[in-house]
């Protein structure tokens, strides 16, 4: 009977470490069969990110020879471009000394060069306004004193030329009483010599400036006076 019993029990034990080693395996065998699982998985996500970083760096390299293209070609368009401009400044410079050459030469024929300024001499007498349309018709305008230098200069050609009494110069204060401006730009003068006691407006109609040559300075006349003028204009 003690026999049976110790039997029986020697069984149990058996049979429960039998059943706890296999529970062991089997648990053993899941847990690396899901972490394979997760391994292929982390690989697969793994790879498309390869994937997706290799059509990106292939887009990458096209888009960036795209640009090296268009900028090589714009590189070329630009030293094409820089030549052209280089070729015009070159024909306008030409142009501009042709110009110049003839202006002086039109200028000596004419006229008088001083100081980079063509002085044309009126041979007659005009009123302030059909001197002023004279200067026009020859793109010149009527001659202002500019400094005390320019002004002793006119005196000189006025008095070598026999002009008499005065000269027009190209000022007017019909515009506002007393505030002389120049016809050529309506601004201010830059220089200004009056006679002692000029401008008068005498009678109230002085309104247009005159060099006078006896008194050597600027005097107010009337505007339909007669007198000689000149043009000038800039030829450098
Ligand atoms: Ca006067």
């Amino acid at each position: 009977m003690k026999f049976f019993i110790v039997f029986a029990i020697l069984i149990t034990i058996y049979k429960t470490k039998t059943t706890s080693l296999l529970t062991g395996t089997l648990a053993q065998n899941t847990t690396v069969l899901i972490n394979e699982k997760q391994e292929i998985k982390e690989i697969d996500v793994l790879r498309q990110i390869i994937n997706q970083e290799t059509i990106i760096r292939l887009a990458l390299v096209k888009d960036v020879k795209a640009v090296v293209d268009d900028m090589d070609s714009l590189k070329t368009r630009i030293a094409s471009s820089e030549t052209a401009v280089k070729s015009l400044n070159e024909n306008v410079t030409n142009i501009h000394k042709d110009l110049n050459n003839n202006s002086k030469r039109t200028c000596e024929k004419e006229g008088v060069n001083y100081q980079g300024n063509c002085y044309y001499f009126s041979t007659s007498i005009a009123s302030f306004k059909d001197a002023m349309g004279a200067c026009h018709l020859i793109d010149a305008e009527m001659v202002e004193l500019q400094n005390a230098k320019e002004e002793k200069w006119l005196d000189l050609q006025f008095r070598l030329r026999g002009y008499q009494t005065h000269v027009w110069l190209g000022a007017s204060d019909v515009q506002q009483e007393g505030k002389f401006i120049s016809v050529s730009n309506a601004e201010e003068l830059q220089y200004i010599h009056w006679v002692k006691g000029q401008p008068d407006n005498i009678r109230g109609i002085e309104h247009c400036a005159t060099y006078w040559i006896r008194r050597k300075g600027m005097n107010d006349a009337p505007c339909h006076n007669k007198y000689n003028y000149v043009c000038k204009t800039n030829i450098l």
